[in-house]
């Protein structure tokens, strides 16, 4: 396969202005019959070079140019292109096609879903519908008529708004949309099928009435009213923080139950996962609300973060995914609590991003080069472009940083852009220097601050000294230092917040300060102290880095209790539970705990006068994928078990305690996805799984019956998991078969039930989830089930997959090579845990290559996850 390089792009030898779209859709096949108004580019030094557009799995039924139908050596048509020799410098092409969305497999292009037609076309999927230069820098105004039969098909939907519609012979009928806005082909999207619509409407600011629709299946007609909620929250949120008001007069949002992501932004006409919109209490946690409410708002705001103003090339993927995920972390911030969130999104970071950026397919925000850009949609891409473009927002401050994005929206808007010229807008609108900044873009890998500190007691100067180091990345060595933002405050012992005072006489000094670290060391010193500070560090996560200081238990006890910034006192809880667990792992089973930890715990556990979210995330243990990543050489069993056993000695010590929260934080009211409510019950159910890792026979009990009188599936969902974790066998049994019994026609529950068995380390034994591809309920060709089985072992059941003689392995590497014929995207996705092989001690380690390179050896293996293989055995 071949690599592209960010360094080779030339801009479009020709430009398109309309596309005008004819669909015939059938049950064996569809046609496509595509006219597109061409002109040469005036700032291509192409001249007058063929025309070349990107095809995909494409039969080619007929060429024609300016209405002249083309004879067979006037082009040629090599299948992943159709090469026009002469065309004049504008012209019309009209081009007819056949595809087969029956057999569409890969998910990418129109395709059918539980009977229905629809589209993905973001990254390149689009060449799979129609010959097409499918790149993001060609915008053009779409016209899509759509024929189909009218019984089947009673919805036909496009981008834009509805211009004419009739019936057809043989009972067939069309619809012709059209999007008055140009945009990249990757917006475009076609859904066609029987679905039920609901209706709302939102008065934008400046008083239009926007029509809003959801189309879903008729069974789902009652999971609509959380994500149009959501909807209505967001585009009001947007005008006021952003100051973006909606443009087309309709905003449509379709559920489909076979889909590659979460959602797709296309155009006026969303088009998501069921899995991340469609919500009942009855059928859906709190997370999963929460995950509806901040995707939808995600795809929402991509309309002027990526729409209206889109990527000029995929290297560019991060200038609509980061901004687009920063605005939508702000919003679900907003919309619950800012702390909460953060934890969440620097657990993300911490968790999943720092082991990205540690592997091998580590890449710098911005990157340049890819084999298949269906790979590069990473927690990189995401997450880290959405903490670079944070830092922004924190160097600047929140007035500039608006007026940062205003210029940009202004500036750029109806164009395809670089993250150069976002920084750029910020620079201008600010006047600040972001010259240095650029590299968040340009290296990749997770920068380390190494901190140390000395007090000068006859002085009363506390000096910090804080060195940046970068580590090497696949194809990057001898980094140079980037501009970063190191919030922090400084705690006397009382737990007040001392005033930061560079100098000797600086008056109102603030007690917390964000410094620039722009050198590989600073050092900076604070006046005006009578004691050795106790320092609170990058405080709300203000970088994403690794920080490394000599924290003492003690006062990460301290920083546990008394710090004024909530984030920071849970990632004292942290660090103090990370360093008991590793203190342990590999020692003796009868090796003493710190009694501390319990001290603290207790005190999060009883003392209900704390904020009962925080607290909630408190009592979270480092996960253990967390520990293997902070690990040098992960044995996963031994980490398992150290983990374990914290947890069993806090529930031992705690038992009386969890039970006596268990039953403060019993649900009185109406469900309701606030954060109180959603505390309240995270904390029960956090305190029965508790008393589950104990065996506790009240425990049991409470689990059994919370399962049984639920009115909503946290709490069910809660008592299940808790029993599907503990030692209680026949409970487990039983109460897995009634949920699937009472659920069977709902499959966003059955992927809950299938990944809850996955990715349990008790039920989950590899034997149990080969019975799970075998069930009823599994299906290969839905992305969601495979996620839920496979994705979920290999993820999250991490002793059943880590097992010692390398089942877990070899499983995983047959799964993906069967995957590999249907889906690739999702394959590449799935091998990912493999390719962390370098992670773990030796004998897990030499196992898991000899899985890859089984992968590797697959014949006809796809691009995708050629991309992802080599690289890793490189
Ligand atoms: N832009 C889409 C992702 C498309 C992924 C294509 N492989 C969803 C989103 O980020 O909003
Ligand atoms: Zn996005």
């Amino acid at each position: 396969p071949q690599t592209i390089y960010l360094s080779e792009y030339r801009v479009p030898a020709y430009l398109v202005d309309n596309v005008d779209l004819r669909f015939e859709l059938f049950e064996d096949g569809a046609r496509v019959h595509s006219t597109l108004a061409i002109r040469r580019n005036p700032e291509s030094d192409a001249g007058a070079a063929p025309l070349e557009l990107d095809g995909d799995s494409l039969v080619l039924e007929s060429v024609a140019l300016n209405g002249e139908v083309l004879a067979d050596d006037a082009f040629e048509d090599r299948g992943d292109r159709l090469i026009v020799n002469s065309v004049p410098e504008q012209f019309k092409l009209s081009v007819v096609t056949w595809i087969e969305p029956q057999n569409n497999t890969r998910l990418e292009g129109l395709y059918k879903s539980s009977g229905m037609f629809c589209t993905q076309c973001e990254a390149e999927g689009f060449r799979c519908i129609t010959f097409f230069p499918d790149r993001p820098d060609v915008m053009a105004r779409f016209r899509t008529r759509v024929e189909a039969d009218k019984t089947a098909y009673p919805v036909l939907l496009s981008n834009g708004n509805p211009v004419e519609s009739g019936d057809l012979d043989n009972d067939r009928h069309f619809v012709t949309w059209e999007d008055p806005f140009p945009k990249p082909c990757y917006l475009f999207a076609l859904v066609a099928g029987d679905l039920v619509e609901k209706r709302d409407t939102f008065t934008t600011c400046s008083g239009r009435d926007i029509d809003l629709r959801m189309y879903v299946e008729p069974r789902n007609a009652d999971k609509c009213a959380h994500a149009m909620d959501s909807l209505k929250r967001s585009m009001r949120w947007d005008e006021d923080v952003y100051g973006r008001e909606y443009d087309l007069d309709i905003f449509m949002i379709v559920a489909v139950d076979d889909f590659n992501m979460g959602a797709m932004e296309n155009k006026g006409l969303n088009i998501f996962n069921s899995s991340c919109v469609l919500a009942s209490k009855e059928t859906a946690t709190d997370v999963a609300f929460q995950r509806i409410e901040a995707i939808v708002a995600h795809e929402y705001f991509h309309n002027w973060s990526g729409n209206r103003v889109t990527c000029r090339d995929w290297f560019q993927l991060s200038l609509k995914e980061g901004f687009t995920v920063l605005r939508d972390a702000q919003f679900s911030a907003d919309m619950g609590s800012d702390t909460v969130k953060r934890i969440e999104d620097a657990t993300l970071m911490r968790t999943a991003q720092f082991a990205e950026d540690a592997g091998p397919m580590s890449h710098p925000v911005r990157p340049s080069s890819y084999i298949e850009i269906s790979n590069f949609y990473t927690l990189t891409i995401y997450e880290k472009g959405a903490e670079v473009v944070r830092m922004i927002r924190t160097l600047l401050g929140e007035d500039l940083f608006r007026k940062g994005s205003d210029l940009y929206f202004e500036r750029h808007d109806g164009q395809a852009v670089t993250t150069d010229d976002f920084v750029k807008a910020m620079e201008d609108a600010s006047g600040r220097d972001l010259s240095q900044f650029r590299l968040w873009y340009e290296q990749a890998g997770t920068p380390v601050l190494d901190v140390a500190d000395e007090f000068d007691a006859e002085r009363g100067v506390y000096r910090l000294t804080v060195r940046q180091s970068i580590p090497d990345t696949p194809g990057q060595t001898d980094k140079q230092p980037q501009h970063t933002p190191f919030a922090l405050g400084l705690l006397d012992e009382h737990g007040k917040a001392l005033p930061l005072r560079l100098s000797a006489n600086e008056q109102d000094a603030p007690v917390e300060r964000v410094l620039e670290l722009t050198d590989e060391s600073h050092v900076f010193e604070f006046h005006g102290l009578a004691q050795k500070p106790t320092p609170s560090l990058l405080r709300h996560f203000s970088a994403p880095v690794r920080v490394h200081y000599p924290w003492t238990r003690e006062q990460l006890l301290f920083l546990m209790s008394h710090d004024p910034d909530g984030f920071n006192r849970w990632d004292a809880g942290q660090r103090l539970a990370v360093d008991v667990i590793q203190s342990l792992v590999g020692e003796p089973k009868d090796t003493p705990l710190d009694s501390r930890l319990v001290t603290a715990y207790r005190h999060l556990v009883t003392d209900s006068s704390l904020d009962q979210a925080l607290v909630a995330k408190m009592l979270q243990l480092p996960s253990e994928a967390y520990l293997i990543e902070l690990a040098r050489e992960a044995d996963v069993p031994a980490i398992h078990a150290a983990r374990e056993r914290v947890l069993k000695h806090l529930a031992i010590a705690l038992r009386d305690d969890l039970v006596a929260c268990y039953r403060r934080n019993a649900s009185g009211e109406d469900y309701a996805v606030t954060p109180e409510q959603v505390a309240r019950r995270s904390l029960r159910n956090t305190a029965l799984a508790w008393l589950l890792v104990i065996n506790d026979e009240e425990g049991r009990e409470l689990a059994l019956r919370q399962y049984r009188e639920a009115d909503n599936m946290t709490d069910r969902m809660g008592a299940l998991r808790a029993l599907v974790n503990s030692d209680y066998e026949s409970d487990r049994e039983q109460v897995l078969d009634d949920f699937y019994q009472r659920f069977q026609t709902d499959p966003q529950v059955v992927e809950q039930w299938l990944s809850v068995q996955a990715s349990s380390p008790v039920a989950g034994q590899l034997p149990k989830v080969r019975a799970l591809l075998e069930h009823e309920a599994f299906d290969w060709r839905n992305p969601n089930k495979v996620r839920s089985v496979i994705g979920a072992f290999a993820g999250q059941n991490l002793p059943g997959f880590h097992a010692v003689d390398g089942s877990g392995y070899d499983f995983l590497a047959e799964q993906v090579c069967r995957l590999d014929d249907i889906n690739p995207q999702i394959a590449a996705r799935l091998v990912t845990p493999l390719t962390r092989w370098k992670k773990f001690a030796p004998a897990y380690r030499s196992q898991m290559k000899s899985a890859l390179e089984q992968v590797r050896d697959k014949s006809g293996l796809s691009k995708d996850v050629y991309e992802v293989v080599h690289k890793s055995l490189a």
